[in-house]
């Protein structure tokens, strides 16, 4: 910017500072919100803001239709990743303020916190789905071992649900991993039925830092690896997760959300891999909020 004139120095530096004092007390507002401020609608308590996950994921997509749908104008989705949004739910917990987050299950924050699904009366979310086992053509020719274990691998939501609580409470995924191996031998002896050992094969795992994903991909890593595998667990996005089974890249994932969550990458993938069906049965996704806040639906964002 020019100055045409020095006397406009101080006022511009006048203006300024009272912006700032604007932007200042702007925020302090905004860290005063709780439960039962003056805030007089939810939107206004949460700054019309859904703490949402990666912009990779199928539950960001739902929510975004979500917003459009419920007619949720003012409403914005925050994009981040799943730590950032539990760092936030768990700040906000612990000050019992008000907080939308994007959730799924299953999830360790629900053993963790008094959580609530809102409503979902127009089903954006969509029913209950299953997570699948995915891997790329030619996995079956190359390395049928780890085909058959991988087809072989289900558990059930409270399996999982015990990897997770284990690394939110502090373990590394690898240990966390080992210890459900070694506590469920009956289980992952059905998966590796009949199946032979084989000396160092590498095989190539892909995952998103979903923490479903990381604990579901720790234990087929574990149980892989016993057999004699060589196990690369490779982190990425939710696109190159897809891209990575279709091309090749990667071996199998078992971290595919269907027939809704991932149904935009299996369709533009359809023939380029192979589905070797579901690894688990009882998944929700959808916006949820502490159970001390007074909504009970999506609709109620409106009010
Ligand atoms: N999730 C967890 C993923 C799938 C696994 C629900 C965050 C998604 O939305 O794509």
């Amino acid at each position: 910017m020019k100055l045409k004139k020095k006397w406009m120095l101080p006022l511009l530096a006048a203006l300024l500072t009272v912006g700032l004092a604007a932007c200042g007390s702007d925020k302090a507002d905004s860290n005063k919100k709780d439960a039962g401020s003056s805030a007089s609608t939810v939107g206004e308590s949460v700054d019309y803001k859904i703490i949402g996950i990666d912009p990779g994921a199928g539950l960001m997509k739902a929510t975004a239709k979500a917003l459009d749908e419920y007619k949720l104008d003012d409403w914005q989705l925050v994009e981040g990743s799943s730590a950032a949004m539990t760092a936030a739910l768990k700040k906000a917990y612990d000050k019992q303020e008000p907080i939308i987050v994007t959730g799924w299950t299953p999830h360790w924050m629900f053993a963790k916190f008094d959580l609530k699904y809102l409503d979902d009366p127009k089903s954006v979310f969509g029913p209950d789905e299953t997570i699948n086992t995915v891997v790329r053509k030619g996995l079956k020719k190359d390395s049928p071992e780890a085909y058959k274990v991988l087809d072989n691998f289900h558990w059930t939501p409270e399996d999982m649900a015990k990897v997770m609580s284990d690394i939110q409470a502090g373990e590394s995924p690898e240990d966390a991993a080992a210890k459900w191996v070694k506590d469920n031998a009956d289980k992952v002896a059905e998966w590796t039925d009949g199946v032979s050992k084989v000396s160092g094969d590498k095989l190539t795992l892909g995952y998103v830092a979903w923490d479903s994903e990381i604990a579901s991909t720790n234990v087929i890593g574990k149980v892989l690896e016993d057999l004699g595998y060589k196990v690369t667990l490779r982190q990425v996005e939710a696109g190159p997760m897809w891209t990575g089974v279709a091309d090749g890249s990667l071996d199998g994932i078992v971290a595919a959300w269907l027939p809704s969550t991932h149904e935009d990458y299996y369709k533009k993938y359809e023939g380029k891999f192979e589905d070797l069906g579901e690894n688990l049965k009882g998944t929700k996704l959808g916006l949820v909020v502490p159970s001390y806040m007074d909504i009970d639906s999506i609709e109620d964002l409106k009010k």
